[in-house]
């Protein structure tokens, strides 16, 4: 699949800093990607609905990581997928009586124009899972083959027993484990699984539904997690440093995932961290497609939004936090970017290179941008007030934050 156009971004005076990031498997904060190359997966949409401020808080919170290493001159592999096929795609193009590829492709297309009225960087690898299929099924006959899975009735399923790591990265214990798969794609309550954990790796193909080829696994389609294995390590292999995705993929998703990939290589760490952003929220309950308590993207531009106030909305919430969408986030964020746009269309102002290292250092600690927006509000606060003399200061002012915040002022 194609990706989305990348935005410029400027180079910035003197050195960047290396990000330190919470890790949810240690539970602490990580210094990620030491050496020259990062290589980030962060995991895509199921394109079966629009982008809402939910899945555009937690893209912008790896927006801010690459960001943050591409100040660094640190090279970056960076890889995303998008579930194109999976039940909840299926649901809805049958409740709406169309055909589920059109719907994923044209949710696919909107999505890609959200990011880029935001100004996310694109990921260099954009793969869908319907493409994935080939370099999936011979993983899952390994899995077979080892013994780290088996057929129930057709259906594959992995077996969590085969990675001795098999609860490490969202530390939880059984009981909440088996909660959270009930309500996130898992079938504990199958009758004949070894483990009620076990996550279906290949789905046999049901009648009225679409499959492909799976070789000796037979017609099916493939499950959610080994997805987004096949495509982390075709395109990053073990041991990348940064698995990304909201809160709600630590577990089952990316524990899943990193045990699937464990149990294949016999390497350990599938990712050097696991990094999650908090949910957002609308009238006291997490945003999402199923709940539909949705705040669209795309509706807030075709509402004359500007995006670059979308996004100092979602960068006035700590990534880690979870916030509630009012219209007051927006009404906070339409002001300061008029202030700011204010500060920096004058010819002179305050000194700004201490600006520059305060924002820096306030994203390399664990992406605090609340504390990036404080300082930038400071040096234009002091700009209103008394003005200043340096003559390049506005303009290192708009590079550092459209570079660092992606921000274009
Ligand atoms: N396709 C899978 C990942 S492989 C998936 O979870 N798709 S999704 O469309 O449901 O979500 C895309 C991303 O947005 C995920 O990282 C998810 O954790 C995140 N997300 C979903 N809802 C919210 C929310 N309310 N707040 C913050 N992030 C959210
Ligand atoms: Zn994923």
């Amino acid at each position: 699949m194609h990706a989305w156009p990348a935005s410029d971004v400027p180079a910035l005076p003197g050195k960047g800093r290396d990000l330190r990031i919470h890790d949810t498997a240690t539970g602490g904060p990580v210094t990620v990607a030491p050496g020259p190359v990062a290589r980030i997966y962060v995991c895509g949409i199921t394109p079966y609905d629009a982008t809402h401020l939910g899945h555009a808080a937690t893209y912008n919170a790896f927006d801010l990581v690459q960001r943050v290493w591409l100040d660094t001159k640190r090279q970056i592999q960076y890889v995303q997928n998008v579930t194109d096929i999976d039940d909840p795609l299926l649901e809805r193009a049958a409740r709406d009586g169309e055909d589920w590829t059109g719907l994923a492709e044209r949710e696919t297309a909107l999505f890609r124009e959200d990011m880029t009225a935001l100004r996310m960087l694109p990921p260099q690898h954009y793969i869908g899972a319907v493409e994935a299929i080939p370099g999936i099924v011979p993983l899952v006959e390994r899995l077979c083959d080892s013994g780290a899975a088996y057929v129930l009735d057709g259906d594959v399923y992995f077996s969590v027993e085969a990675d001795p790591h098999f609860g490490e990265v969202s530390g939880l214990d059984a009981e909440a484990m088996r909660l959270l798969s009930a309500e996130r794609g898992g079938d504990p309550e199958r009758p004949g699984k070894k483990n009620p954990l076990d996550p279906m790796l290949w789905m046999a193909a049901r009648e009225g539904e679409p499959s492909w080829d799976g070789g000796s696994l037979g017609r099916g389609r493939p499950g959610w997690h080994i997805e987004c294995v096949a495509i982390a390590l075709d395109h990053l292999g073990m041991g990348f440093d940064v698995q990304g995705g909201g809160s709600d993929l630590a577990f089952p998703h990316h524990e899943m995932g990193a045990s699937h990939a464990q149990a294949l290589t016999g390497e350990h760490p599938f990712a050097k961290a696991y990094v999650h952003a908090g949910m957002v929220g609308l009238d006291g309950a997490k945003m999402s497609k199923s709940k539909g308590n949705l705040v669209f993207v795309s509706t807030l531009r075709r509402d004359g939004v500007d995006p670059a106030a979308i996004r100092l909305s979602l960068l006035a919430h700590h990534y880690r936090s979870d916030w509630e969408w009012t219209d007051q986030v927006l009404e906070t964020a339409v002001a300061r970017l008029e202030r700011w746009r204010a500060a920096v269309s004058r010819p002179d102002g305050p000194a700004a290179a201490s600006l520059v290292e305060e924002v820096r250092e306030a994203l390399s600690d664990d992406l605090d941008a609340p504390a990036a927006l404080a300082a930038v509000d400071r040096w234009a606060a002091l700009q209103e007030a008394t003005g200043g003399t340096d003559e390049g200061a506005p303009g290192v002012v708009s590079r550092t934050v459209d570079a660092l915040l992606g921000v274009a002022l």
